[in-house]
């Protein structure tokens, strides 16, 4: 097998042994005819007020079986889990790309995602206090969207497909006009390639914001692949750069895949610099002197979290940057999976702290071993308004309808509710983070699958979604939303 699909065969096949247990689990609640309603129930709160919980209930027009499939996938065990949430003057947004799994064993059977029908994405908006649909996005119909970068009114979606044997998917480029958004289809079915991470930035200081994904594409040399760079030309229009006469390639470059791509200008030139992770963490910067991208530090032969680097199967699935120090130099984070150890999955964050000549050293790690938490990567936030940027983990999503110990209070029934203790890091103000909670943290009779951390009206909130147990009349699925505030100290 080759180097690089490990990880990719871990997660498949986590899935696949996970997912046939969910998929029951789900699937068992009564067919599409029966009319009820619950009563609104009155906002759950605890004796301390550190949190309280606003439900809605969404009913969600379906064409056809396959629509109805969708949306139960997407707001159910998929769990909205690559969601983009953002605000504007209009409202506060949650874009819910689609994503497809296999249903009765029917993706085992291709050799490639296009003959499994992507999903739309939809697009939720928060009006009260209450979750709404606001639009069905049939043009942005999508299979598995991993990881996103939102940048003001813009944002990117890099589709990380895992079905069948030929992993490839688009790449998407939007952007929010008030209450609308504008998608634009980067990739053709050609350029296809596999977008488990994306960037976003300005690579070249033309104003226009270029994209990247990663890992990419086949590089044609050892089993290892190139990642995508699109230049933008001119307004939404994008050109798909050939990497050898962007990049100046040093041996690194075949050592390994990078899974993982951010853009993000570390000195202040106004020319991003590209930021890489397979297993090792890469600097690229341009060079005036022969137009080129090439590596200014590498941490493969540098300093390496031992943690990590003694199991030799962790690669980065997100990289964000951000000053987590405040001292005015730009910091990385980085999300790792790894190889299942002992039959269960291993997950990774970290942070380097930036010394200002676009190198980085080690401060931070959270590991977890054997660990059926399986985060998948976090949001950067400033959840207790101390100006220092936090951690808050995102709860597991794609591939994996997986029920967790370590966040479902009861695996064998979901609906006992959710523990929230692994979910949110503090930083001390130096770039090393503490667990807000110091134990188990439960949300009794709060159980959406998967959570979605955003900030609003400066408090932190998780927003998760699960497929009611009470569907009403034919053509449609009744969603419920759980939108946790919690009050950190
Ligand atoms: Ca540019
Ligand atoms: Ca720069
Ligand atoms: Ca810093
Ligand atoms: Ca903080």
């Amino acid at each position: 097998m080759k180097k690089l699909l490990y990880p990719f065969a871990f997660t498949l096949t986590a899935f696949l042994i996970l997912y046939s247990c969910s998929a029951e689990e789900e699937d068992n609640t009564p067919p599409p005819s029966i009319i009820q309603t619950p009563e609104p129930e009155p906002p759950v709160q605890n004796q301390n007020s550190i949190y309280n919980v606003e439900k809605s209930l969404v009913n969600i027009n379906v064409a056809n079986e396959r629509d109805l499939d969708h949306v139960t996938e997407l707001f159910g065990p998929m769990g909205i889990a690559s969601s983009i949430v953002y605000q504007n003057e209009t409202g506060t947004y949650l874009l819910a790309p689609g994503v497809v799994t296999c249903f009765n064993g029917e993706c085992n059977n291709v050799d490639s995602a296009v003959e499994i029908v992507p999903s739309s994405s939809y697009l939720m908006k928060k009006e009260n206090g209450e979750w709404k649909l606001h639009k069905k996005l049939d043009n942005l119909s999508t299979w598995g969207i991993r990881n996103t970068v939102l940048k003001d009114d813009f944002f990117v979606l890099g589709d990380g497909n895992e079905i069948g044997n030929n992993w490839k998917g688009h790449l998407w480029f939007g952007e929010i006009i008030d209450s609308e958004i504008k998608i634009n289809k980067i990739s053709t079915d050609e350029t296809a390639s596999y977008f488990h991470c994306v960037a976003m930035g300005d690579l070249n200081n033309d104003g226009l914001l270029d994209l990247g994904g990663a890992p990419g594409r086949d590089s044609g040399e050892n089993g290892a692949m190139d990642y995508i760079i699109y230049l933008q030309t001119s307004k939404n229009n994008f050109e798909l750069l050939e990497l050898n006469s962007f990049i100046e390639y040093t041996n690194e470059r075949y050592e390994m895949s990078n899974f993982s791509i951010n853009f993000s200008d570390l000195d202040n030139d106004n020319v991003d610099e590209i930021i890489v992770c397979g297993k090792y963490l890469s600097v690229l910067s341009f060079n005036e002197q022969n137009n080129k991208f090439e590596v200014v530090w590498n941490a493969s032969h540098e300093s390496l979290y031992p943690e990590v680097s003694i199991n030799d199967s962790f690669w980065g699935t997100s990289i964000k940057v951000a000053d987590f120090n405040n001292d005015g130099i730009k910091d990385i984070s980085i999300a790792r999976e790894g190889l299942p150890h002992n039959g269960i999955g291993q997950t990774t964050f970290e942070v380097w702290i930036g010394n200002g000549d676009k190198a980085f050293e080690p401060r931070f790690v959270q590991k977890y071993p054997d660990s059926k938490f399986m985060f998948r990567e976090f949001e950067l936030l400033d959840v207790n308004n101390d100006s220092f940027i936090d951690i808050v983990l995102r709860t597991n999503g794609l591939n994996s309808g997986a029920k967790s110990s370590e966040y479902q209070i009861d695996v064998n029934d979901i609906r006992k509710g959710i523990k929230i203790d692994e979910l949110i890091w503090i930083n001390d103000g130096t770039g090393h983070f503490n667990k807000y909670f110091q134990e188990d943290f439960n949300l009794e009779g709060v159980y959406p699958r998967k959570l979605i951390p955003y900030i609003e009206n400066n408090e932190l909130h998780l927003v998760g979604s699960i497929k009611n147990v009470v569907q009403k009349g034919n053509g449609s699925i009744d969603i419920e939303f759980f939108d946790i505030t919690l009050t950190i100290q």
